[in-house]
This record gives structure tokens, sequence and C-alpha cells, in this order.
């Protein structure tokens, strides 16, 4: 390996950040979010990173104890991540290069329907084509250090930098997924299948995943709309459900259903906008080291659960968002890279804790409360309703389709010709493959 790529990783490793790898040029054939000239015109290369999310936050929110270390720990290590690659950029800069961090989330690329979102650049493509690791079966990237519990960065520059060895298409599925998949069991939505694949063309590879049913639905239970699991047998922390999908697969109602739900949901919460919002400021920049002063580490948070919330509220509120304060838990689920642990019994632990957490739904003040079974959920949620006023609905609704129109809304000609040009080579690698298969 030369001479910048050897000072790349030891600089990167310096700082914290075990899971590093290169991809030059010559591996960035795939879809549209691989693209680095549309994030950094001239961009040649990427430098991507991983680190581990902490497992001790894991056990606490899959078991239904507090969602508030994990919460805390995406806060810390995004805002960490991009300090990482801000200075990892700074370096290549006084190397004579130019260079720049990728925001962390939320960097979408404008679209008609803005809820399916294309990033600007994908961090998991760029994972993938820099060796750092390979595709699960839930579409997540998995490391073999950490598995895909993990968060990803990435540094994009101009720099023609040798390429670290990649993993072979569907390393990880045959290894461990096909044994595994708790992380299909883990989604609540059933976004995609326990059986039946799918493919992403890289590099001229096709490499498998599960399929997916419906990228909405994912959504839908990564911001809490709908937390319930189709046995009703256990939950993420969202605040809400709907009321039709209760003891159904969602998947099974068609796409028109499911978004006609997602608004109808999500335009009457009274707070999805903030809920959206923090994650879009935190992985959007690196803030100033004030927003982080005085904000305790995970191994100083506090033990009382309200003490905690006034912690991520006052992080929330030093990043200009407000009105989640009694529950300032943005990540409520993410639970199919939550389990998938670095080896196979480590991930079944994982499951069988979410498998045996219960159900959590707010009762009486709006707090949190863990129950055993759906009965006592429904009771609750009869007893306790979550009802927000028609002036925060109202807000609400209009502060989303505002700031969803504002961002991310729009018709890009590159993005629309990329993507048939990515489709077309996709549909003939798998029909080409299919027919290898004979
Ligand atoms: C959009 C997004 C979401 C959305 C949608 C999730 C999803 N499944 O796509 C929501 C908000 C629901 C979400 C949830 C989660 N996310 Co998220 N998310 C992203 C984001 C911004 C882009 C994901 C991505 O790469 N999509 C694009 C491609 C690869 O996805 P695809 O649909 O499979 O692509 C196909 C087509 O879309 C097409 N295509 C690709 N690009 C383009 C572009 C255009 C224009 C077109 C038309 C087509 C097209 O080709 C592909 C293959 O055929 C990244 C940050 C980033 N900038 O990379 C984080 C990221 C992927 N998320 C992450 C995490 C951790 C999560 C959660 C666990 C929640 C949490 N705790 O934070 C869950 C996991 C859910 C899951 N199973 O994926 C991590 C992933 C870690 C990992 N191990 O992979 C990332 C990398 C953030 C980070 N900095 O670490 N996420």
């Amino acid at each position: 390996m030369a001479l910048l790529e050897n000072e790349i990783k030891d600089f990167v490793r310096a700082r914290g950040v075990e899971v590093v790898g290169t991809a030059g040029p010559e591996r960035l054939d795939g879809p549209p979010s691989l693209d680095l000239s549309y994030t950094m015109p001239g961009a040649r290369s990427v430098v991507s990173m991983a680190l581990p999310m902490d497992t001790d936050a894991i056990y606490d929110f899959l078991c239904k104890r507090s969602p508030a270390p994990h919460n805390l720990d995406q806060f810390l290590s995004y805002q960490r991540m991009q300090r990482v690659g801000k200075e990892l950029a700074d370096f290549l800069v006084l190397r004579g290069h130019r260079a720049t961090g990728v925001p962390l989330s939320a960097d979408y690329r404008r679209a008609v329907y803005v809820f399916r979102p294309r990033p600007a650049f994908s961090l998991r493509l760029g994972a993938m084509a820099a060796g750092v690791g390979g595709q699960g079966w839930s579409g997540n990237l998995k490391t073999r250090e950490y598995g895909a519990s993990i968060y990803l960065g990435a540094v994009l520059t101009d720099a023609v930098l040798e390429s670290d060895p990649v993993l072979p298409p569907g390393y990880f599925i045959a290894e461990s997924c096909v044994k595994c998949k708790r992380c299909a069991k883990a989604c609540p939505s059933n976004m995609f299948e326990a059986n039946g694949e799918e493919y992403l063309l890289l590099n001229g590879e096709l490499h498998p995943r599960g399929r997916r049913n419906n990228i909405d639905l994912c959504h839908i239970s990564c911001f809490g709309l709908h937390g319930l699991s189709a046995d009703k047998r256990y939950s993420n922390w969202g605040l809400h459900w709907i009321d039709t999908w209760v003891g159904r697969r969602p998947e099974d109602r068609s796409h028109l259903h499911v978004i006609l739900d997602m608004f109808k949901r999500g335009l009457t919460v009274g707070d999805a906008w903030p809920r959206f919002d923090v994650l879009r400021v935190l992985c959007s920049k690196l803030w100033p080291p004030e927003v982080l002063e005085g904000i305790p580490g995970l191994e100083d948070l506090p033990e009382e659960e309200s003490e905690r919330y006034r912690v991520l509220a006052e992080f929330s509120r030093r990043m200009g968002v407000t009105g989640i304060d009694d529950y300032p838990i943005p990540m409520i689920c993410g639970q199919c890279a939550l389990v998938c642990g670095p080896t196979l019994q480590e991930t079944s632990e994982r499951y069988r804790a979410l498998a045996e957490s219960g159900i959590v739904v707010p009762g009486p003040g709006g707090r949190m409360v863990r129950v055993d079974t759906y009965e006592e959920a429904a009771e609750l949620r009869r007893r306790y309703p979550l009802r927000a006023g028609m002036g925060a609905k109202a807000k609400d609704a209009l502060d989303s389709i505002a700031n969803w129109h504002r961002y991310y809304f729009g018709f890009e000609p590159r993005s629309f010709v990329q993507s048939r040009i990515y489709s077309r080579k996709l549909r003939r690698a798998v029909k080409g493959q299919r027919g290898m298969d004979g």
C-alpha cells in the first residue's frame, strides 16, 4: 500500500476509528449514489470509516430498559465521526489535495416523491467499495469486527488512492445471514423478507440482500408511526401505532395504502418534523465545541430517566431543535442493525433480548411504560391516549410539508438519467445470472 494510504489509515486510527478502507476510481461503478462528483466535483477516491455502536447501550435499548444511552451514543458518535472526517479532509488539503467530509445522513437528492430518499452519496456503497464490509441480509453494511451495529463516515478526495481488497459478493449472506436472519424478525414493519433475494450491482458484481417489500415501511417504523410487531409480541420505542395495522402484516397492504396510512399518521402526530430535524442537523455538520459542553459521556449519563431526557433535550436545543422535550428520543428503531452483532451467538442473544422485551407505550404523563403483553399495552393506550392539540398538529403538518419541500422536493435530470442507466444494467446483470443458474 502506498505512502498516502498508510498515512490516512494511521491518521484515522490515531483518532480511535479502527476500521478504515480506501477505494480509488476503478472501484466506483455502481448505483447513482456512488457518484462522488455529485457531492464533490473532481473527486476520484473515497476513504470509508466505521465506528461501533456501544454494546451496553444496544442492550438497554433492546431490553426496553432505556432508549437514552443509545440515542446519546448516536449523538456523540455522529459528531465524533464528523470531527474525524473534517480533520482528515484538512490533512489531505495540507498534502495538496482537495477533500471533503460527507454528511452522515439526511443529505438526500431532490425527488418528486421525497420519502424514498436517495442519498447524495451512499456511505454503505462507499464502505463496500473500500472493503470496509459487505452487505448484510437487511441491506445494512456489515463488518467483520462489529457486525452491522455501526456508524459510517467518509471523506471524498481528488487524490487517486489505491483500493483495499473488497469482500466477495454475498460474503456475509453465505457466512452467517442464511443461518440467522434475525434482522428480518427484528423489523416491526417487515420492511424486508426473510426469504427471497434482490441484488445491488457494484463494479459488475451482483451483491445479494433480503428482498425489500416497501422502503416506506422502514420510515414508518424508524420514525415512530407504527412500532408494534405484526405478532404483537414486541415493539420498538416509537410513540404511535397505526390502528388498522395492529395484528396484520403491513407488507400485505398496497404501496398506495401504505403511503396514505403514513401521511394520515405522520401529519397528525404534532411533532413529526422536529423528530426528523434532529437527525438532519446532527448529521449535516460538525457543531462547535460549545454544543457538547457539559453533555455527559455514556458512562456519566444520570440513572434517572427524566434526567437522561433532560440531557438529550438540551443537546437537541443547542442544535436549534425544540418541540420534542418530553420525549427527546429521535432514534426509536433501527433494530435490524442493532441486533446484528459480530458473531452469530451475539446476534442471537441480542435478538432474544428484543423478543422477550415486551412492549413500550406512553402511560401516565406520557412517560413510556413497559408491559409484557399486547392486552396490557392496548389498555394503557386506551387510558392514556397521546393526543396533540389542533394547533400543534396544524403547525407540524405545515412545517413538515414546507421543509420536505424546501430541502428535498424537486426533479433532477442527472439523477433520473443515472438511475435509468443503473436500473437497466442491474436488470441485465440479474437476467444474465439467472441464465447462468439455468
Ligand atoms: C436513507 C437512509 C435511511 C432511511 C431509509 C433506510 C434504507 N433502508 O434505505 C431511514 C431513515 C428509514 C434509515 C433508517 C436507518 N438507518 Co439510515 N441512512 C440512510 C442514508 C441517508 C442513505 C441510505 C442509502 O445508502 N440508500 C441508497 C441505497 C444504497 O439504498 P438502496 O435503496 O439499497 O439503493 C438501491 C436503489 O435505491 C438504487 N439507488 C441507489 N442510489 C440511488 C440514487 C438515485 C438518484 C436513484 C434514483 C436510485 C438509487 O440502487 C440501489 C441498489 O439497487 C444513510 C446515510 C448515507 N448518506 O449513506 C443512512 C445510513 C444507511 N443509516 C444508518 C443507520 C444506522 C440506520 C438505522 C439503523 C437507524 C439508526 N439507528 O440510525 C436504520 C436502518 C434501516 C435499514 N434497514 O436500512 C447507517 C447505516 C449503518 C449500516 N450498518 O449500514 C447510515 C450509513 C448512516 C451512518 N452515517 O452511519 N436510514
